[in-house]
């Protein structure tokens, strides 16, 4: 096989910059001649995964398919980045375990923008309905999210523009 595949794993809470920065990151992988493909929550939600809603039990079969998916597209020998909330610690693990069984590299990268600057940003006015009870279990407001305890990266907004950013995790992926 000419190029390893691998999954680049994003993390991070509603509006933290998670499909911005997974975008970029695509396209300058196929910029530079490098298979790469978005599996991005939002939506993967309106297809394969429609069936499946917020519950702890849906959001870890979107976590568990998803990581199946980014697998198979790793095993072609391309990049699969995936953009989800993910909020759980042991369904992202498992993911993990799932690429280290087959050989396959697993960069878990943490989105780690502050729940107040996420809650500013609200492009979608989700954060301003989950206060207000609209949106019950509603991550980082009224349902969980787990921090990655050993992340392979961890970006943060002061670390800089988001062609920085994507810069940074394709230095881990040469
Ligand atoms: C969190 C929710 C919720 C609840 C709808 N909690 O920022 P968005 O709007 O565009 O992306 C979010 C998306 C989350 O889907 P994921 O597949 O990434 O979530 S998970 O990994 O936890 O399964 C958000 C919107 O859906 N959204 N309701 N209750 N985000």
């Amino acid at each position: 096989r000419a190029t390893l595949g691998g999954t680049v794993w994003l993390t991070g809470l509603s509006a933290s910059g998670k499909s911005t920065i997974a975008a970029e990151l695509e396209r300058s992988l196929i910029d530079a001649g490098r298979p790469a493909y978005l599996l991005d929550g939002d939506n993967i939600r309106l297809g394969l995964n429609a069936d499946l809603g917020f519950s702890a039990e849906d959001r870890a079969e979107n976590v568990r398919r998803v990581g199946e998916v980014a697998r198979l597209f790793a095993d072609s020998g391309a990049v699969a980045i995936v953009a989800l909330i993910s909020p759980y610690r042991a369904d992202r693990d498992r993911v993990r375990a799932k690429h280290d069984e087959a050989g396959l590299p697993f960069l878990e990268v943490f989105v780690d923008t502050p729940i107040e600057v996420c809650e500013s940003r609200d492009p979608k006015g989700l954060y301003e309905r989950a206060r207000k009870g609209e949106i019950p279990g509603f991550t980082g407001i009224s349902a969980p999210y787990e921090s990655p305890r050993r992340p392979d990266l961890v970006l943060r907004p002061d670390d800089g523009d988001v062609r920085t950013l994507a810069a940074r995790i394709r230095t881990l992926l040469d």
